[in-house]
């Protein structure tokens, strides 16, 4: 990097959620990438050991969704979706029920998980106006819960970073408990067998603000960002009754769990739990072009879409909603996803994904292994005084000495690769993990 003819300035991209003084410092840039594998900028193989960001499950580099987009920049490169319309969106959305739980067969289009959660809440706001029922205006999230960034999800998850600079957010919400037990949990192999109980949360907020003012509950089916926080047995379930017995709705977050990381198409078919809205977004298009869908049940979609046929039914979208290129890579991933068999595969590989994380169990400073179908987290004792600091030494040492590239979130490691992944990988990543984390004690 230091001898190409024009050094490449770091001061002027603000990063996202990143240490920016660190890593200008001390930059990880990655040059192409390849299936399984990144390179870096210095010329070394990186083991993709998170999808990049949870989103490219087919792998990267995929000829047929690159051909897909080309094609499509040179055939209709924009078309606007407000009173007009183009095909692709159509045929995308269409395709797309077919993957979906069978009442979940309405789609809005958006460009991220951010704006998919945005539109959710938008929607289960909108279905209880036009059902007479303006009272329900309170919406429930979670503690520990990530939404995305922009002011509704900001408001309904629970995570304390990505709050509180940011003022008095929106009024009406409250929060369940989370679900991580890590005392009565520890090292459990797919769901938790403790704390269904928790779910009763919702029934005690139900007796604190009356059932009839709250609207929806929106929650991750599996909590991603926040270190892999599994649903405990039953408690989706229990969630879903609580919701059916006050008329409240359910909103699934699924922009880490769609698309096959959970071993279903949907976390919502892998717990057998069906919520009314499930918001998605990252790897509907391999995480090749920004793209968002949000899925409605008839019933809301019915609901809100009426009245006068010449009058706009939902005050809501994006310039892009259903963009050209963005529907061509969502079809070319859907081919792939089909073909492959990628959606159901991480069922196929979750024994050998399990045993290969919770090998590392009998390591110094792991306090809880939590996985299910190509997901785990790893937790580690902070060190003292110095939370998040032993789990940024293994992702450096993991990024830097041993190519392999992992997700941390405090003292969380994440892995979630692409689910093209073999069972030989699978163990080199466990085996550099474990190096990794034995060399941070
Ligand atoms: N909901 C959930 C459940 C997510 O995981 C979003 C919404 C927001 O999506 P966008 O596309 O607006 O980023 C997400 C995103 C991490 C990490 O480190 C997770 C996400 C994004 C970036 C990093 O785990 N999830
Ligand atoms: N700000 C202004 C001034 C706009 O005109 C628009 C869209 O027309 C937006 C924001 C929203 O942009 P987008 O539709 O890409 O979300």
């Amino acid at each position: 990097m230091t001898d190409a003819p024009n050094p490449l300035s770091l001061a002027e991209f603000w990063m996202p959620f990143t240490a920016n003084r660190q890593f200008k410092a001390n930059p990880r840039l990655m040059s192409t990438a390849e299936g399984m594998y990144y390179t870096s900028v210095d010329g070394r193989r990186i083991l993709d050991g998170t999808a990049g960001l949870w989103c490219v499950h087919a792998g990267h580099a995929r000829d047929e969704i690159a051909d897909a987009v080309g094609r499509q920049v040179r055939e209709l490169d924009f078309a606007p979706t407000f009173q007009m319309g183009h095909p692709l969106p159509f045929e995308l959305a269409t395709r797309l029920t077919a993957l979906t739980p069978p009442t979940l067969n309405r789609v809005f289009f958006t460009n991220s998980g951010s704006e998919s959660v945005e539109t959710a809440l938008k929607m289960a706001l909108a279905y209880h106006q036009a059902r007479g029922e303006s009272q329900r205006i309170r919406i429930i999230g979670r503690e520990r819960g990530y939404h995305g960034v922009n002011f509704g999800g900001m408001t309904v998850g629970g995570i304390v970073n990505n709050r509180k600079r940011f003022g008095p957010l929106l009024p009406g919400v409250d929060h369940l408990r989370h679900t991580l037990d890590i005392p009565r949990n520890a090292f459990s192999r797919g769901v938790p067998p403790h704390g269904v109980e928790l779910a009763d949360d919702l029934e005690r907020l139900c007796q604190l603000h009356d059932a009839s003012t709250i609207a929806a509950v929106i929650i991750e089916p599996v909590a991603g960002s926040t270190g892999v926080i599994l649903p405990p047995a039953g408690y989706l379930q229990r969630i879903r009754e609580i919701c059916d017995r006050h008329g409240i709705l359910l909103i699934f977050d699924e922009v880490i769990t769609g698309f096959g990381r959970c071993g279903a198409p949907f976390a919502a078919q892998a717990f057998g739990v069906t919520p009314d809205i499930m918001a998605t977004a990252k790897a509907l298009t391999n995480g090749v072009v920004p793209m968002g869908a949000v899925f409605a049940s008839t019933a809301v979609h019915d609901a809100i879409v009426q009245g006068p046929e010449n009058v706009i039914e939902f005050f809501h979208g994006y310039t892009y909603s259903g963009h050209p290129l963005a529907c061509a890579a969502a079809m070319a991933s859907l081919d792939i996803y089909a073909r492959e068999n990628l959606l159901t595969r991480g069922a196929e590989l979750a024994a050998i994904f399990e045993d290969a994380a919770h090998n590392l169990r009998a390591l110094p400073n792991v306090v809880d292994i939590r996985n299910i179908g190509l997901v785990a987290g790893i937790e580690l004792k902070p060190r003292a005084g110095a939370p998040g600091a032993r789990a940024y030494d293994v992702f450096n040492d993991c990024f830097h000495n041993r190519g392999l590239l992992i997700r941390v979130t405090g003292d969380i490691i994440a892995m979630s690769p692409p689910l093209i992944i073999e069972s030989g990988e699978i163990e080199q990543i466990f085996e550099t993990l474990a190096a990794a984390i034995t060399a941070a004690a």
